[in-house]
């Protein structure tokens, strides 16, 4: 899909996802750098799905939300009728810890709800599809190596085997009813709204509160972290000049051991090590990702811009001077306010 130049009416882009952590950053990236792009944002504001991650630009023009399920067709296809040039599936159940407690959901929304929306996609002939995947349907790795797009898939959590059964669907869909879809896999995220059940902003908002800080293990699983603005911007780069059919890697180049990042996050606010208490492991936990993204640079052009230190910086301020939001997250009072807005949830 070629970008849309500053002469034209723009594209439509549905959004899935778009309250979530990634999804309300891409809304918040494209909305600045595409000012005459329409945004429709499908969401079913799970648990993790906060409206306040948009409130900013709620009175936009440009932007629509609609309350709905991904696997629920007749709001897809509604959706779609519309005219959409482009879908990119954000929508998804992600925190491993969860798909540990209870697969179901994770198969529902993350299969068969990408399956849904890849068959609406095929009847309303929208023009690219971005299906938005992980690196850990690659399983973990030892102390050498690197994922490539060739690596074999290995699921080893619940949430990285619905991951990896939805990428093998949108494969199917391309290869059978040549519909235009890309994957993108990407390593592990931080920034603004993430929701803090997931490793920095856990740690940063317990910091915070001078609670304890739950590694789980000896520390020492090693993550590629990727400032989440640079992953936005590597979408925006395949959604509009990615290969049909192909699958793009996108990395932080910043390995980092668990226990080194939560170091880093007391050492900045100040507080003391002693908060660290080691935890039972995860069950099944991943040792170590780490990514090799050169077919997104060569290609495409495409490098992270932000270093880790300067990331965990900027977001360690955010939370900072944000705690209203995660305060609301925790204290569950955001949850009593979507049931008087939007009822059973
Ligand atoms: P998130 O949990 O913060 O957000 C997920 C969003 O999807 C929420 O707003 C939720 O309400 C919505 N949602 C859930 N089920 C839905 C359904 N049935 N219909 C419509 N909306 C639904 O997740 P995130 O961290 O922003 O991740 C977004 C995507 O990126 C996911 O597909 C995830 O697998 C992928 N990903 C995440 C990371 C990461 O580090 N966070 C890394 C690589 C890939
Ligand atoms: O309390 C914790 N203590 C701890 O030691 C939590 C929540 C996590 N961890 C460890 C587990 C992992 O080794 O920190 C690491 C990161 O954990 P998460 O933030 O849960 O992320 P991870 O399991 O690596 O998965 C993330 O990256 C890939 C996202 O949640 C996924 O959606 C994405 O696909």
């Amino acid at each position: 899909m070629a970008e849309g130049t500053g002469t034209d009416k723009g594209k439509t882009i549905l959004v899935t996802g778009g309250c979530g952590f990634i999804g309300s950053n891409f809304i918040h990236y494209m909305l600045a750098r595409y000012p005459q792009y329409r945004i429709i944002n499908l969401d079913i504001l799970s648990y993790c799905g906060n409206l306040d991650n948009l409130c900013e630009v709620a009175d936009r023009p440009t932007v629509t939300f609609v309350k709905g399920d991904i696997a629920d067709r007749e709001t897809v296809r509604r959706i779609l009728g519309k005219g959409v040039d482009a879908i990119v599936n954000f929508a998804a159940e992600s925190h491993v810890d969860r798909s540990i407690e209870d697969p179901n959901l994770f198969l529902r929304t993350n299969v068969l709800g990408t399956q849904v929306l890849l068959d609406e996609a095929r009847e309303a002939a929208v023009s690219r599809f971005v299906q938005i995947s992980t690196d850990e349907v690659y399983g973990s790795l030892g102390a050498s190596g690197v994922f490539t797009e060739d690596t074999p898939l290995k699921p080893n959590s619940p949430y990285a085997a619905s991951k990896a059964a939805a990428d093998l669907m949108v494969r199917a869909y391309i290869e059978t009813y040549g519909i235009d879809a890309v994957i993108t896999r990407c390593s592990n995220n931080y920034g603004r709204y993430q929701f803090p059940e997931k490793l920095i902003p856990l740690m940063i908002s317990n910091a915070l509160e001078d609670r304890e800080l739950p590694v789980y293990g000896d520390g020492l699983n090693v993550r590629d972290w990727i400032y989440v603005e640079d992953h936005c911007q590597a979408i925006d780069a395949i959604l509009h000049r990615g290969v049909k059919g192909e699958i793009y890697n996108i990395g932080g180049a910043s390995e980092r051991t668990n226990l080194d990042v939560v170091k880093a996050i007391l050492h900045t606010l100040g507080k003391p090590e002693t908060l660290i208490r080691f935890v039972k492991d995860r069950l099944g936990h991943d040792r170590r990702y780490a990514m090799d993204f050169s077919k997104l640079k060569n290609e495409l052009g495409w490098e992270p811009n932000v270093t880790f230190e300067q990331g965990i910086q900027q977001t360690i301020a955010w939370y900072v001077e944000h705690r209203p939001w995660w305060e609301r997250i925790k204290s569950g009072e955001y949850l009593e306010y979507y049931e008087r807005m939007y009822g059973n949830r």
